[in-house]
Formats: C-alpha cells, sequence, structure tokens
C-alpha cells in the first residue's frame, strides 16, 4: 500500500537544553540500527546552528529551519521536509526551538489537515530535564520561564524525562510522565520509539489557551546570540584545547555577571576532526562529545550558540571578549545577538 512507505515524522519539542539533540540523534542512531532511513530538521530563531553541525558531523542528513520557530515558518518547514522526503526516509526527526509552545494548533493540527497523505504524524513528544523538574517552584525558575514550560507540557502527546543517567529516579511532574529517557546512554529509547512509531493515540490532541503576549514576553526573556567565525591561531591547538578553556571563560564571565544560562553550546570544526560541547548551567562542567584526540591544527571553525537570561548587547560584548582572548586571527562570518521577536504563526487550527 503506497501509505504505508510515507515517512512519519517525528517532533521533538522541550525548552532549551532539556536534551532534544541527544536524543533525537541518539535515535537516529538506533532506526538506522534498525534498518530504517532516518532525516532530521533543526530549527532555532537564526542561523548558524551547533545542532546542524553536530547532525552533519555524525551523518545524519540534515535541513535547518532557521529566522523563526516552525509555526511561524510552517511553509519553509514543509519545504524542508518534502525535499527530505527526496532521500526516502522512513523517519525524519524534527526539533522545534527550545522557546516554543502552541506546536498542537500551529503545527502538528495544520500538519494532519494539509499534509497527512504525505507524513505519518507521530505523537507530540515534549522532554522535559529532571534538574528543571526538580527547581519548577523555586525562584530559580524566571516566572516567565516557567509559564512556557507548563504550557510545553500540557499540550504533549507524550511527556518524556530526559537524562535518565544522572537521574535514574522518576521525578514528580505536574503531568503524568509517559517514559523517563537518556539520550546519552540509550536507556527507555526503544520503548519510546515503539510509541512513535505504532502509536494509536490521536496525535496533536490537546490545544491550549496560549496568552500569544504572555508567550512572546517569555520568549523576549532571553537573550540568543549566534555566532560563526573562522579561527586561524598563532600556535596550532586540537579542538578539545580550544573549546575546554574558551568555554570555561565564557562561563566564567558570564557567571560574574549575575547571567543565568539557559544554554551554551560551542562547536569546532578542523581539517583533522570535531568537538561539541556544552552547558545548560552555569557552573556545570560539559560532556564532549568528538574527536577528543583529534590532532592539534591552526585553522579552526568555530559555532558558538547562546541563550540566556540577559541583554542581547551585553552576551555579544561578553562573546566578542573571550575570542580577543585566544592568541588568533578571528574572521567573523556570522554574529547576531537579539532577543526573539514575537510569534506569529502562519496557521493556527484548533
Ligand atoms: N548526562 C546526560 N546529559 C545529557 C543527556 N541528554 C542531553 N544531555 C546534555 O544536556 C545538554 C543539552 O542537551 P541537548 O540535547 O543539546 O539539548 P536540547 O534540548 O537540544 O537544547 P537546545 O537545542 O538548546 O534547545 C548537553 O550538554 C548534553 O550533553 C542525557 O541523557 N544524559
Ligand atoms: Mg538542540
Amino acid at each position: 500500500m503506497a501509505e504505508q512507505n510515507i515517512p512519519t515524522l517525528m517532533i521533538v519539542g522541550g525548552f532549551l537544553g532539556a536534551g532534544k539533540t541527544t536524543l533525537i540523534l541518539k535515535a537516529a542512531d538506533l532506526l538506522r540500527q534498525r534498518g530504517k532511513r532516518v532525516a532530521v530538521i533543526m530549527n532555532d530563531q537564526d542561523a548558524g546552528l551547533v545542532d546542524t553541525r553536530l547532525a552533519l558531523a555524525r551523518n545524519v542528513p540534515v535541513r535547518e529551519i532557521a529566522d523563526g520557530c516552525f509555526c511561524c515558518r510552517f511553509s519553509a518547514f514543509m519545504a524542508a521536509a518534502n525535499e527530505l522526503a527526496g532521500y526516502r526516509p522512513d523517519v525524519i526527526l524534527a526539533e522545534p526551538v527550545g522557546s516554543c509552545v502552541d506546536l498542537s494548533a500551529t503545527v502538528m493540527r495544520p500538519l494532519r489537515s494539509m499534509y497527512g497523505d504525505k507524513f505519518r504524524l507521530a505523537p507530540l513528544t515534549v522532554l522535559l530535564d529532571p534538574a528543571t523538574a526538580n527547581r519548577f517552584d523555586s525562584d530559580d525558575v524566571d516566572p516567565d520561564v516557567r509559564y512556557l514550560l507548563i504550557h510545553q507540557l500540557a499540550e504533549a502527546d507524550l511527556v518524556c524525562t530526559t537524562k535518565q543517567d544522572l537521574y535514574p529516579e522518576p521525578v514528580a511532574l505536574p503531568v503524568p510522565t509517559d517514559f523517563h529517557l537518556s539520550g546519552l546512554t540509550g536507556a527507555g529509547i526503544q520503548p519510546w520509539l515503539d510509541e512513535m512509531l505504532q502509536t494509536t493515540r490521536v496525535v496533536g490532541a490537546r490545544l491550549l489557551d496560549v496568552d500569544y503576549e504572555r508567550y512572546a514576553q517569555a520568549e523576549a526573556a532571553l537573550g540568543w546570540l549566534n555566532l560563526h567565525a573562522r579561527i586561524r591561531l598563532g600556535a596550532e591547538r586540537s579542538p578539545a584545547l580550544l573549546c575546554g578553556p574558551l568555554l570555561e571563560n565564557l562561563e566564567q564571565a558570564l557567571t560574574s555577571a549575575e547571567i543565568r544560562i539557559a544554554h551554551l553550546k560551542i562547536f569546532d570544526r578542523t581539517a583533522t576532526g570535531w568537538l561539541k560541547a556544552s552547558i545548560v548551567q552555569n557552573g556545570a562542567e560539559p560532556t564532549p562529545e568528538g574527536d577528543l584526540l583529534a590532532e592539534p591544527s591552526d585553522e579552526h571553525e568555530l559555532a558558538i550558540n547562546l541563550r540566556a537570561i540577559a541583554d542581547p548587547g551585553v552576551l555579544q560584548q561578553i562573546v566578542s571578549e573571550a575570542l580577543a582572548g585566544i592568541d588568533a586571527s578571528v574572521e567573523i562570518q556570522h554574529m547576531r545577538a537579539f532577543r526573539p521577536a514575537a510569534p506569529k504563526p502562519e496557521y493556527r487550527e484548533v
């Protein structure tokens, strides 16, 4: 039957740093082990994503939707999904911007009504980091961020807590939890994938009454910075020896300025290898991924994505100062620091 051959589209949401990319890329590995063809779509308020570079480094076909979330760039999202369908994937995994909400009404429903013959739609999965869940009611979580988190969870078809390797015990949430996973170790992912592939649920079923002014205000509480630069070092260094100290300097500068980090990610590529490192909290230790033993090189392609509760101008200053502290000539290809614009979905079906 022709319908059997259409790709399954899996949308995996959740707040910044919840573990979406880690889960998606691990799921891609596991699906490939099951003999499935897989592609991914990444999404951001701006271009130059660390997550896209990471997917490419892990040999996963990827498209990037920049300059707005899937709901605001629905047509571009569908164009990318259609283009990827040319590779005949069995599964397309899509990661919306971490601050995005109201996906059931603005993405799942329009997808089902306009593209239901082209894609089989898996349940909307929303991830939550147990560390965030544990701080839910504390002053540690910005009230606007809490608004987004609560609404993200409320609209999920499937709620999954992540980082099961760090938090083996289930955490208490305001909504029932369907799966407790680790994108790092793979724990819990197979049963989640089975549900995503074979669900009998009605998907996109939970519609919200989202206050768009509050939503815009919550997103605008975050400062956003994306940078892509070519770096020529005075003395050769491996990606690990460039990224490690740079991430540490950035973290210290942000913490000294009393800026709360939501997610700070670095990706570095040389002719000899690549490295990705990130932290989702001030003072955290990164778990680097990539070619830790890559040969030193003087030419580096560096990408930095920073999301933090701060003025974007201050973020830009801190990142510029950290780059100036490297013994190198730095050629900036792209640097944008901004607050996300108010969301204006192309479609909203309720
Ligand atoms: N120990 C552990 N760390 C994890 C796991 N999943 C993600 N992380 C770490 O948590 C951080 C955030 O993970 P990502 O997968 O990049 O999170 P994300 O939701 O894609 O973040 P954004 O793209 O910013 O929205 C990274 O430093 C990961 O290494 C996990 O299962 N276990
Ligand atoms: Mg991500």
